[in-house]
């Protein structure tokens, strides 16, 4: 399934250069530490089993469903979320099956702003609920039909019951961002006055742009006293982007799915926030999260809801190591920080330098000469890398057509005739 060319897989990897220890040692993309921002204290509420399982390819039973949650928990997430037990009568007993794995993630139900759905779902075991109703003019007149004086009604009787119950209780308001903003920031600031655990800002249309997500996370931080979640869908892809502005201007929690599935395009993917915040947060993504594990959480996704992992997905696109133009060829294999900001190690994946197009350089050539075993001086790999180019100036070549190449041109050097053919040959880095 992914992988498709399997160069990327921990245990593939022809070509590949041992890493480097001091790849991340100083960074100058470490964020700069200002009051609001929690880029190294983030909270990530795994949501592949509610938004991911509105995906359109996706159908979970309860078996692949207790798979994915342990594999999660193992993971690191500190909640999972799961379908409203409302949804269906089995949707009910999973979350009930998934409540007494005893996992060390927060088991959370993600539910409608009302009061019979927040009573079953309390029922089932969970560690809290998230509780959501759209609140912009779109939704409550062509979705819920319901005004903002009933929804705050609704929404304090439903937090203080969840409460009651000694759950953690989630508010939040669809399509946050096309919400009337007065409307909105009284709204939590009641929800909040009554001892909601967080307020939920969702980005449900993927409309809004990073600035103007740290533009409301920042206000709602100056009216709320609790945590901030947020929820970002990809429709004009920013929800990575705008996940990272939300955790600048002060939002703590970050909902993800695994390779982003869920409604259309989707939401803030795991592994490429991930991605994005080893890179700001070194040392609390390393220590946090098994990040190794992450190319079989999404293999096991990816398989579940039938597509492959994308060529060019953050970490794990099959291409994501590979280095290909003899320049950046030259240079990862003497130091990878050249043209590598995330380590693969990191990720128990290993880079690829390509050496099998025209191209390539003579010093990717000779790596894969040493992989193979052959001895040759420098002036025969530039030699063998000539005649690599030659071909791959005609046509597509593969990894075997450029070992074949390396290896028969091996062969006539053992040819004592060949032997003083050896005129220095000009080829690229
Ligand atoms: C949806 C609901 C939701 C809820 C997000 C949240 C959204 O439309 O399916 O509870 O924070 O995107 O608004 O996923
Ligand atoms: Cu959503």
């Amino acid at each position: 399934m992914s992988g498709t060319n399997g160069t990327n897989g921990a245990a593939n990897g022809a070509n590949g250069t041992a890493s480097q220890g001091a790849h991340f040692r100083s960074s100058p993309y470490q964020p700069i530490g200002d009051f609001l921002s929690n880029v190294d204290k983030f909270k990530i509420i795994e949501s592949t089993l509610r938004e991911g399982e509105q995906f359109a390819n996706a159908y979970f039973d309860t078996e692949t469903k207790i798979k994915i949650a342990k594999a999660l928990d193992e993971f690191g997430v500190d909640y999972i979320e799961l379908t409203s037990p409302a949804a269906s009568e089995q949707s009910r007993k999973d979350c009930e099956a998934i409540c007494k794995l005893g996992l060390r993630a927060k088991i959370l139900t993600h539910v409608r702003c009302d009061m019979r759905d927040a009573k079953l779902a309390v029922e089932t075991g969970v560690d809290g609920l998230d509780v959501v109703i759209g609140t912009s003019s779109f939704l409550r007149e062509h979705s819920h039909g319901k005004d903002m004086a009933y929804i705050e009604k609704t929404a304090i009787e439903v937090i203080e019951y969840i409460k009651s119950k000694g759950l953690e209780v989630r508010f939040s308001s669809e399509d946050s961002f096309r919400s009337d903003l007065v409307d909105l920031l009284s709204l939590y600031r009641a929800v909040d006055k009554v001892g909601v655990n967080r307020v939920g800002i969702a980005d449900t249309v993927g409309c809004a742009s990073p600035r103007q997500v740290y533009d409301l996370v920042r206000t709602l931080r100056g009216v709320v006293s609790c945590d901030i979640e947020t929820h970002f869908h990809n429709d004009t892809g920013c929800s990575i982007a705008n996940a990272y502005c939300a955790l600048e201007a002060g939002a703590t929690h970050i909902d993800t799915s695994v390779l982003g599935i869920g409604e259309r395009n989707g939401i803030t993917p795991l592994g490429g926030l991930l991605a994005r915040m080893v890179v700001s947060a070194p040392e609390y993504v390393k220590s946090k999260y098994k990040l190794h594990m992450l190319k079989e959480i999404e293999d096991m996704v990816a398989e579940a809801v039938e597509v492959n992992t994308p060529f060019n997905n953050p970490i794990t696109g099959f291409c994501a190591f590979t280095h290909k133009a003899g320049i950046h060829a030259k240079a990862i294999l003497n130091n990878p920080s050249t043209y590598e900001i995330l380590n693969p190690a990191d990720f128990g994946l290993t880079r690829y330098v390509h050496f099998a197009s025209r191209l390539t350089g003579w010093n990717a050539v000779k790596t894969r000469a040493g992989q193979l075993g052959l001895a040759m001086t420098d002036d025969q790999i530039k030699e063998v890398t000539a005649k690599i180019k030659a071909l791959a100036d005609v046509r597509p070549i593969a990894i075997d057509d450029a070992d074949s190449i390396i290896r028969s041109f091996h062969l006539t050097l053992q040819q004592p005739a060949a032997q003083s053919n050896s005129a220095p040959v000009e080829v690229a880095q």
